[in-house]
């Protein structure tokens, strides 16, 4: 029966395309969509959520809403056993400033898009599917990723939760009420039997699918993201009276830090191994003072966690080195240093086999990006669908995937997601 419903598989790519382009309308970006930026917990960011709510009570699903905003649309048809562990899809909608409209908003709208397919085609769920919208995966506002999977696999407790600040000092718990989300934030942990299965789509935000002319990928690997705090103190002093020998230059100190930053990156083994520091505050942050303090943000990844964690101590040791031989101080803190996350087999081959049925061309590879889906895997079988984008560009306004990659993609994953709650 699952199949017979699966011959006449129709996605509205041109709903979808539309929807994408609503969606990108919601932004507090100076420049006109494509370019997008909503933070999580923004006015349009909750205007959003909003908009999402009629697009899920349209399509008949029921909504959840948990203590720090994350969704669930859920889908039972008759014959599904309510109680069953579900078979879960979606990634987030939060966008970095001057971001693109395609990161993580496919893989709301194309799940959505996927439901609404399985039930145009009649299919006959014997689990509940849930379409997810994930709370802040972006660091932006919080300074850690993924903080609404995190949370709800578990791997921040609420006590930690609860006191993330952001720049303006105020804690998530206190963000959160002002908009609109109460109840006790242990509640965001699901339940071991919450899901039997949870499927990913995304762009790939990588070259290589386009580079090979391929619809598909399957995700077997998902990349460790570290985040570490670096904070450099010198003298400081007026820019015109000490003289460059007196000097003890938090920012040149900095600087030779980054320098040795990306050298070490460069020079490790695993060529997945990525170094960025993306962020900067100087203090007294005056034209004629020399900087006194200087804090930047690192953000290091690998496909190899014991390789990242080696570099992140070869990066710790060079910039003592560097602020001793300086006589300035730096200190640091590690923020977050996840473990990569393998996919699960059978829900890879599912994926393969749903592509070759809509005769696709896919091939397996690693997400150097994280996603949701790295804290989901930590508790329920997870795997991920990357679709092409153009250039390999990402968390840039210029973003874009073609509309037969996102037709590919529904496609696939609707086929996926009916084979996972077909049984
Ligand atoms: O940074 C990332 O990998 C994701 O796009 N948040
Ligand atoms: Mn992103
Ligand atoms: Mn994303």
């Amino acid at each position: 029966m699952m199949m017979d419903a699966m011959k006449n598989l129709y996605i509205d790519t041109g709903r979808l395309v539309a929807e994408l382009h609503e969606l990108a309308a919601f932004s507090s970006c100076p420049e006109p969509t494509p370019a997008v930026t909503r933070v999580v917990y923004s006015d349009e960011d909750r205007a959003a959520r909003q908009w999402f709510d009629g697009l899920f009570r349209d399509a008949g699903l029921s909504v959840r809403v948990d203590p720090i905003g994350n969704t669930f649309a859920r889908w039972c048809p008759d014959g599904c056993d309510a109680d069953a562990p579900a078979v879960g899809s979606g990634s987030h909608i939060d966008a970095i400033p001057h971001a693109g409209m395609y990161d993580g908003t496919v893989g709301v709208l194309g799940a959505l898009e996927a439901v609404r397919a399985l039930q145009r085609a009649g299919h006959r769920a014997k689990r509940p599917i849930d379409v997810v919208l994930f709370t802040s995966e972006e660091p932006t506002r919080f300074g850690l990723g993924c903080t609404g999977s995190r949370a709800m696999a578990g791997q921040l407790p609420a006590d930690r939760l609860a006191l993330l600040t952001d720049d303006a000092g105020d804690s998530l718990d206190a963000v959160r009420r002002r908009a609109g989300y109460d109840g006790d934030l242990a509640g965001v942990r699901l339940s071991d039997d919450a899901y039997a299965a949870f499927v990913e789509l995304h762009i790939e935000q990588g070259p290589k699918l386009e580079e090979e002319g391929l619809d598909l990928g399957r995700v077997f690997a998902i990349a460790a993201p570290s985040t570490i705090n670096f904070v450099v103190t010198g003298q400081g002093g007026h820019a015109g009276a000490v003289l460059m020998p007196d000097r003890h230059d938090a920012l040149c100190a900095a600087a030779e830090m980054i320098h040795a930053i990306e050298q070490l990156c460069r020079s490790s083994p695993s060529p997945d191994c990525v170094a960025t520091v993306g962020t900067m505050d100087i203090h007294p942050h005056a034209v004629n003072s020399i900087p006194s303090r200087v804090a930047f943000s690192l953000d290091l990844r690998d496909i190899d966690g014991v390789n990242r964690d080696g570099v992140c101590e070869a990066i710790v040791g060079e910039n003592q080195r560097i602020a001793a031989r300086r006589h300035v101080q730096v200190e640091h803190s590690v923020l977050n240093a996840d473990p990569p996350a393998d996919c699960d087999g059978p829900i890879v081959e599912a994926l393969a086999e749903a592509a070759d049925a809509g005769g696709y061309t896919h091939r397996g590879m690693v997400s150097r990006a994280y996603h949701d889906s790295l804290f989901m895997a930590s508790r329920f079988p997870t795997a991920m669908l990357f679709i092409p984008c153009r250039g390999g560009v990402s968390h840039r306004p210029d973003e874009f995937a073609e509309p037969r990659h996102l037709e590919a993609g529904v496609a696939t994953l609707a086929r996926t997601l009916a084979t996972l709650s077909g049984s």
